[in-house]
């Protein structure tokens, strides 16, 4: 509440300094409280120059997100997003949209967050989720009389999405690798959860989580991930809107997703083989039932993973880890 009228105060004058003494007046605050609320402001993402006298400027504020640009990003869409709830905190958008799914929300709901504390992958890991700078979103969607193997090739199908919006919005060769990894340079960029609810052997609905780490610099990505994982600005060298890009995810996938339901998953395969790094190349795949080695030969009609062992026996992999090079 303070800190929103120092941030007007400061916005009146557009690269001016205002000094500390005029904005402890003018708030009738103490100087100690108007340090404190700068340095607050500075933990969410603006930025100030201060200089001794002359006191403090603002250069930049963080890009939030907001329903307004998201509506307008998501222009064309016909059911995907037409719902938003944006979240400035949350422990994790999945639980959020399950919430909602189990309150009836319609399917192309769309949660985002701003920061999550709780976000997760596959396995119960960790998904780091910092303030402001990635897409942390989940869509809930409810397929009509589908079984429950549409979940994997739900996964696939996110992927292309996911690939061909990042290819749009930026300079990024982003490929996939098996099943839900986008990876540029090897690092991962992008992570894709998808969770399913079902009855009777179909599912009643499905929440599709996206995790994009976007506008984060090196210096921000977790040390615990910082040797595998990247961003597009590190990649592209540009900062990405990031409703823009949420807008092009969000129609890419409503307009596979009717695709998907005039000519089943085909077409989805043909896409996703276009854009994996996985296909032709030697890895290894962590299964339940142990690791195999082998070159990755391509999918199977119902999205599996073909491998071509080392004993020139063909093999498909319905789940696991695959590490590429072997
Ligand atoms: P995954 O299990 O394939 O990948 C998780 C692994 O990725 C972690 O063990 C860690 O090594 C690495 N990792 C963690 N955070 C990051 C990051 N920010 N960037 C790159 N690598 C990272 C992938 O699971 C699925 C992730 C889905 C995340 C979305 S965000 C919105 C939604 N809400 C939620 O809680 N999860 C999903």
């Amino acid at each position: 509440m303070g800190s929103s009228r120092l941030i007007d105060m400061l916005q009146e004058h557009p690269g001016q300094y205002i000094s500390g003494e005029e904005i402890s007046r003018r708030l009738a605050i103490s100087r100690t409280a108007v340090w404190k609320q700068i340095e607050k402001l500075r933990e969410e993402g603006y930025e100030f120059e201060s200089a001794p006298r002359r006191g403090y400027r603002l250069i930049r504020k963080p890009e939030k997100l907001q329903n307004v640009a998201l509506l307008y990003a998501l222009q064309g869409c016909t059911t995907f997003g037409q719902r938003i709830k944006l979240l400035e905190t949350t422990v994790s958008t999945q639980e959020e949209a399950r919430s909602l799914a189990e309150s009836g929300s319609p399917s192309g709901t769309l949660v985002l967050a701003e920061e999550q504390t709780g976000g997760r992958g596959r396995q119960g890991r960790k998904w780091y989720s910092p303030p402001g700078k990635g897409i942390w979103m989940s869509l809930l969607l409810r397929p009509e009389q589908q079984p429950l193997s549409f979940a994997p090739q739900l996964t696939l199908l996110t992927a292309v999405a996911v690939c061909r919006a990042i290819r749009r919005v930026s300079e990024v060769d982003a490929g996939i690798k098996w099943p839900n990894d986008i990876l540029v340079g090897g690092r991962k960029v992008c992570g894709i959860l998808v969770e399913s609810v079902g009855e009777d052997e179909l599912i009643r609905y499905c929440i599709v989580g996206i995790g994009m780490n976007v506008n984060l610099e090196g210096s921000e990505l977790p040390t615990e991930v910082s040797s595998i994982a990247t961003s597009l600005l590190i990649e592209g060298g540009q900062r990405i809107d990031r409703s823009v890009l949420i807008g092009e995810v969000v129609r890419e996938m409503e307009q596979l997703y009717e695709l998907y339901r005039s000519e089943g998953f085909a077409p989805i395969r043909i896409l996703w083989e276009a854009l994996s790094v996985t296909l032709g190349q030697r890895i290894t795949v962590k299964t339940t039932g142990g690791d195999l080695t082998g070159t990755a030969m391509g999918l199977d009609s119902t999205g599996a993973l073909a491998l071509l062992d080392e004993s020139g026996e063909n093999r498909i992999i319905f789940s696991g880890e695959v590490q590429l090079g072997g």
